[in-house]
């Protein structure tokens, strides 16, 4: 039985492969913990690790019919697609069942989504007291109007605007209960990193703190209607409560920890060491960090090693450019050597630094670009227990600060409806056609550096593939770091080949 149905769509990202590695979405987690809590029957469905997304959703509501009360999306931008798919064929099959979308783009958006007619409800900001509400109404038959965080069309064809909602504490919100999904289609996966490459475990995550203090212009923490809240966390006994719950429950060995910055309070930060070592806990765990927090002052050598005895083995950092004027130019409040530093501190322990990297920001030159990929092969000199995301493409989020940058000086537009983003998103720049970035001056290069990196960054020694793919993989890795060291771009023999075999591959499967 489920009374309510959350949904997680695919993204626009969606492969085969990401399948076993798409981690479980705490948004979702948090929201159906929340109402099963509170005595309602609820189901999440995370269309992300299913093979057929609209057949699930076919199969699942045909059966549950009746004691459905209410259907809910989680939407991030790369998700409209998929989203607005399944709206519209619940709205057609089944129009007395309400929808309600909430997430980030439906909390910058929430008139386009209505404007659609598929989508009832629009929840703004965190959902779990609006969503909580609105199943007590729709079951009681009362009315919703004055329910805090929610948008919707009301009987004279005006869109309400969602007023403020009940603040959720973190501290006293439910444990995730890992009962109401198909566990099992994350329950095993390969983790690498330093000391277990390639190993199978048993996964799971926890988030520890909502929103950032930080406000990179690039990140929706740079909105200024904090739409999201402020920086919020739980405490340290309460966080290592719920893993040593999760634990027993699941046997879980391996831990993401969703926050955005779990390294805001450095006393919390020693709690929660102190309390993982009284009571014993074994597992592995991966967090984000950001570059300059790894120093002599802050998280040093001492506390990576206590880090590292409590099972940490990924630290994920957002380093972004090489070039101190971008980096200064999106806010990041770090230094070039804030992350050099970094990568040389974690190299004397058996943690692995992911590094992630943007090009195509609005004001960046070559040079920078070219300070940015110096800097990826100067950190991989440093510490070879490193692995590199991008540099991908940037891409103006609304909401964020460098967005009106793209608006004001560029002169760009964001879609105007939710069928018009539909159509722009497009997987190459996992935002819009590259055409519309008119900042980015030399987008044949851009396209270009994009490929190569691609090839350049990717450690082929951990993937599961044949020995050909890997020698394959393996040239063409040598022939990017040449093409880098050369910064020569022409003549893209590479480029035609692989676009080649993938329309000789898709011919073959037809
Ligand atoms: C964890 C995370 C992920 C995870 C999981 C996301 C998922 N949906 O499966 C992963 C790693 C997969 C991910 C991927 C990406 N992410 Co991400 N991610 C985050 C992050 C850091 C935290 C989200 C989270 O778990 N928060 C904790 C939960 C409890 O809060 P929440 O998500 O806000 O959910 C609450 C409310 O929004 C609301 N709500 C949410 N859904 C619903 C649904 C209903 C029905 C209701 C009523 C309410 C509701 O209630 C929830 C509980 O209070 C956010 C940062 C942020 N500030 O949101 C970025 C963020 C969401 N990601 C972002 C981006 C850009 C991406 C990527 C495109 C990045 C990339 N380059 O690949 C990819 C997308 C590709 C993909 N494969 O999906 C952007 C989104 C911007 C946008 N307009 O879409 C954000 C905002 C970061 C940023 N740049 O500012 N991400
Ligand atoms: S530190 Fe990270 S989460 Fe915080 S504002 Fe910057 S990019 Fe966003």
């Amino acid at each position: 039985m489920a009374e309510c149905i959350l949904i997680n769509p695919r993204s626009i990202y969606f492969s085969e492969a990401s399948k076993l590695t798409h981690p479980l979405y705490a948004g979702i987690l948090s929201l159906a913990s929340f109402l099963h809590d509170n005595k309602h029957s609820v189901r999440m469905i995370d269309m992300n690790v299913e093979d057929e997304p609209m057949s699930v959703l076919r199969n699942y509501i045909s059966k549950k019919r009746n004691e459905t009360v209410l259907i809910g999306f989680s939407v991030m931008t790369s998700q409209i697609v998929d989203a607005l798919q399944m709206a519209e064929f619940l709205k057609k099959k089944y129009p007395e069942i309400p929808i309600i979308f909430g997430g980030i783009h439906p909390t910058l958006f929430p008139e386009q989504i209505l404007e659609t007619k598929l989508v009832d409800f629009v929840c703004v900001g965190k959902g779990e007291h609006a969503l909580l509400e609105l199943l007590n109404s729709l079951k009681g038959g009362g009315d919703y109007e004055n329910i805090g965080g929610l948008s919707f069309i009301d009987d004279s064809e005006n869109i309400v605007s969602a007023k403020s909602s009940q603040v959720f504490d973190l501290e006293f919100a439910p444990f995730f209960n890992y009962d109401l999904f198909d566990y099992s289609k994350f329950e095993f996966r390969k983790i690498s990193c330093f000391g277990c490459e390639s190993k199978v475990m048993r996964c799971g995550i926890v988030l520890t703190g909502m929103g950032c203090p930080y406000k990179c212009s690039f990140c929706i923490n740079s909105d200024k209607k904090r739409f999201l809240g402020k920086y919020c966390a739980k405490s340290a006994k309460r966080i290592v409560d719920e893993i040593e719950f999760l634990i027993k429950k699941y046997n879980i060995e391996y831990f993401d920890f969703s926050d955005e910055n779990f390294f805001v309070n450095k006393l919390r930060i020693e709690e929660f060491i102190a309390e993982v070592k009284r009571r014993k806990l074994k597992f592995k765990w991966f967090s984000t960090i950001r570059a300059n927090y790894i120093s002599r002052e802050y998280v040093n050598a001492n506390m990576l090693k206590n880090l590292e005895e409590i099972g940490c083995c990924r630290l994920g950092i957002g380093a972004e450019s090489g070039s101190q004027r971008i980096l200064d130019k999106i806010k990041k409040e770090i230094k070039v050597e804030d992350i050099i530093m970094s990568a040389e501190m974690l190299s004397k322990f058996n943690i692995t630094g992911t590094y992630s990297f943007m090009m195509g920001i609005p004001g960046e030159t070559l040079k920078d670009v070219e300070m940015t990929f110096e800097l990826i092969q100067g950190l991989k000199r440093i510490n070879k227990n490193i692995s590199i995301i991008g540099p991908q493409i940037f891409r103006p989020y609304p909401g964020c600060e460098l967005y009106e940058e793209c608006v004001d000086k560029y002169g760009y537009r964001s879609p105007g409806t939710l069928a018009d983003w539909k159509k722009s998103l497009n997987s190459f720049t996992g935002y819009e056609n590259i055409s519309r970035l008119n900042w980015i001056s030399d987008k044949k290069l851009i396209k270009r550096l994009s490929f190569y990196s691609e090839y350049m960054t990717v450690n082929v020694d951990i993937l599961e593939i044949g020995f050909m793919k890997k020698l394959f993989l393996k040239i063409l890795q040598q022939i990017s770091l040449i093409r880098f060291k050369y910064k020569f771009f022409g003549f893209n023999f590479e480029i035609f080949g692989r676009f080649a075999y993938e329309r000789f591959k898709r011919k073959a499967k037809k």
